[in-house]
């Protein structure tokens, strides 16, 4: 099964041919890292160019991000390994405003996979709800995507309902999201910034001094 028919059954939206062309790669040991990064990941990124020139719409975008949704459930358990040792808790969310949850599941299974327990709070999460998920479970990091230039301003607000609730100071924040950079996350007073989902808990442990 090659990867190229992985990709055009993503980009196509067909989540029956992706799923069932994942499990014969993997039957066939091509590496999951692989199937995610060379074919699941481009297709989004060639379904946004498509978007944005006028030949996919929003619809044809929403099936295509079910059939990549199907394909990464597929390789999760292939590239999370459940028997690490936990590292720390990361509260994640998609901010407020923002329904776009790909890349955040993404960030959640690597940080996950690396040995964070993640409390996943889903899409379109208000300051508010970030605020009371980390005075309920403690954590020692708050992940926020945005992937919207729209909802940027989303992350500013929900690091000042921190601050005020007091809370800023016993946690660390990292930002991502497709419009998000260094330069945005230093503005608006992040810890942290990954620029994708594979260099996130690289990230994440260096803000805790793990190794
Ligand atoms: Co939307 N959308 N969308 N969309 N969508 C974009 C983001 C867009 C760039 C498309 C385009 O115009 N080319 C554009 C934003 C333009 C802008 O703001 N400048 C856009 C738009 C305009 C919209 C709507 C407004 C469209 C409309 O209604 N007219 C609407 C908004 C809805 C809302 O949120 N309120 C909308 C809706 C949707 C769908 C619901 C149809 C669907 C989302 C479904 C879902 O997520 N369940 C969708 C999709 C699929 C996309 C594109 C095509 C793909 C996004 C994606 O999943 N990429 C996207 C175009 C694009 O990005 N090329 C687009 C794959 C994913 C692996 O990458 O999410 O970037 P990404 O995540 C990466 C990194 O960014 C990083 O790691 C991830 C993995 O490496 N990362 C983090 C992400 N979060 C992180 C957090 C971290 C660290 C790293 O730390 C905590």
């Amino acid at each position: 099964m090659s990867l190229e028919s992985i990709y055009e059954a993503v980009l196509k939206g067909d989540a029956k041919t992706a799923a069932a062309d994942v499990e014969t790669a993997l039957n066939d040991g091509v590496p999951p890292g692989d199937i995610l990064h060379q074919a699941c990941i481009p297709a989004m990124t060639e379904v946004g160019r498509l978007f944005e020139i006028g030949e996919k719409f929003v619809p044809e975008m929403l099936i295509a991000a079910r059939a990549m949704q199907t394909a990464v459930n597929l390789l999760k358990p292939h590239l999370v390994d459940s028997d690490v040792q936990s590292l720390g808790k990361v509260v994640v969310g998609t901010v407020a405003g923002d329904l776009h949850d790909i890349g955040k599941n993404l960030v959640a299974m690597m940080l996950e996979g690396a040995g964070f327990e993640i409390i996943d709070l889903g899409t379109d999460v208000s300051a508010e709800k970030f605020v009371a998920a980390v005075q309920e479970n403690n954590p020692q990091v708050v992940g926020m995507s945005a992937l919207l230039t729209t909802t940027m301003t989303s992350i500013s607000a929900t690091i000042e309902a921190l601050t005020e609730a007091g809370l800023r100071d016993n946690v660390k924040v990292v930002v991502g999201g497709a419009p998000i950079t260094q330069d945005f996350a230093n503005k608006v007073g992040a810890d942290g910034f990954a620029p994708d989902a594979g260099s996130a808990p690289r990230v994440v442990k260096a803000l805790l001094g793990a190794s």
